[in-house]
């Protein structure tokens, strides 16, 4: 039976691929390995010897994390996929696929957002280091089949949320970072505060699926080219909040903060791809997944990251 490994098991996808309960995975936390230590990232593959990895690891953020992290978010992802995609290689792997995501397009970009495009231009100064860190991702693994043969894979989801995200009211993501504001506008009486205006579009992917793509991806796609994991349905900042207000039933107050920053207007991304490929495939609706999302942080809080 084929060993597959799973880094950065213990965030939102590695919660989600758990959950699909699969024989034969062990799963990679940063409490079993500095992966940005090539000596402790070598030993561990060594050791585990994986014939298959899903590459989840990384250092990640929302807008907020993103633009006060550029140089740790550059510097720790940079490192992090060098080393991993190193040992992977040192230790024969057979099939590996790892993941950037829609905010690693060039900001100026014509839309849908096409995986072609990836390199035509600067991303959006919101994600600056992060976004380049994981272009060289896509780098490394065609240069690794290039020389090596290697079957390295990535996949580009939109906005992934779900249970086990984190909850950070800084560094956190727009769905985590708005579940936990209305938990505690709640609890405190207080004003729930939105960034920004609530124009803003985004396409919500919910980590369940990304988890069953990704088990898909490893069996069936082998294109240098990385493919997009998306619904191509955009909601509007405004609407996902208003979904997280009925699910937690706040009744308060909502405010837009002017001054936050608002990041990319919109990001639609094409998914031709993964219809050709899985036409029948169907995405977790939103107010699903995120009524899923919000009965999983209101049981667990306040053991949740954040
Ligand atoms: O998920 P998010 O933080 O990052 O979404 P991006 C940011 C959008 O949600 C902006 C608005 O338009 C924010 O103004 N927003 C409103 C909030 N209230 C809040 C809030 O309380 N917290 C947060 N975080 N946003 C991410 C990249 O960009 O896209 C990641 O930073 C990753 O690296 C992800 O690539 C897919 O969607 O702007």
């Amino acid at each position: 039976m084929a060993k597959l490994l799973v880094t950065g098991a213990g965030g939102l996808i590695g919660y989600a691929l758990k959950s699909l309960k699969l024989s034969e995975a062990v799963y990679l936390t940063r409490k079993d390995a500095d992966l940005t230590d090539f000596a402790q990232t070598k030993e561990i593959f060594n050791k585990i010897k994986p014939d298959k990895v899903i590459h989840l690891a990384a250092q990640v953020g929302g807008i907020g994390g993103n633009m006060m992290h550029s140089g740790e978010y550059f510097r720790n992802n940079i490192m992090i996929n060098i080393n991993v995609l190193e040992a992977a290689r040192l230790c024969n792997v057979k099939k590996f696929i790892s993941f950037m995501s829609t905010c690693v397009f060039p900001d100026a970009c014509r839309y849908p957002l096409n995986e072609k495009d990836i390199h035509n231009g600067p991303p959006h100064p919101s994600n600056f280091g992060y976004a380049y860190a994981k272009r060289m991702l896509e780098v490394q693994s065609v240069a690794y089949r290039k020389e090596w043969g290697c079957d390295y894979i990535v996949a580009i989801p939109t906005n992934v949320y779900g249970p086990n995200d984190n909850f950070s009211l800084e560094d956190g993501h727009v769905v985590p970072s708005l579940i936990h504001k209305c938990y505690l506008a709640m609890k405190n009486k207080i004003d729930l505060i939105l960034w920004g205006t609530g124009s803003p579009l985004r396409e919500m992917v919910y980590s369940k699926d990304i988890a069953e793509l990704a088990l898909w991806a490893l069996e069936n796609y082998s294109e240098e080219a990385p493919i997009i994991l998306s619904t191509g349905i955009e909601t509007s900042i405004m609407d996902i909040a208003q979904i997280i207000i009925r699910k937690m039933g706040f009744k308060g107050k909502v405010v837009y903060d002017a001054t936050k920053p608002e990041g990319q207007l919109r990001k639609p991304s094409d998914t031709i791809k993964l219809r050709k490929y899985l036409p029948e495939f169907k995405f977790t609706p939103i107010e699903k997944g995120i009524e899923e999302t919000v009965k999983w942080f209101v049981s667990n809080y306040p053991n949740v990251r954040k």
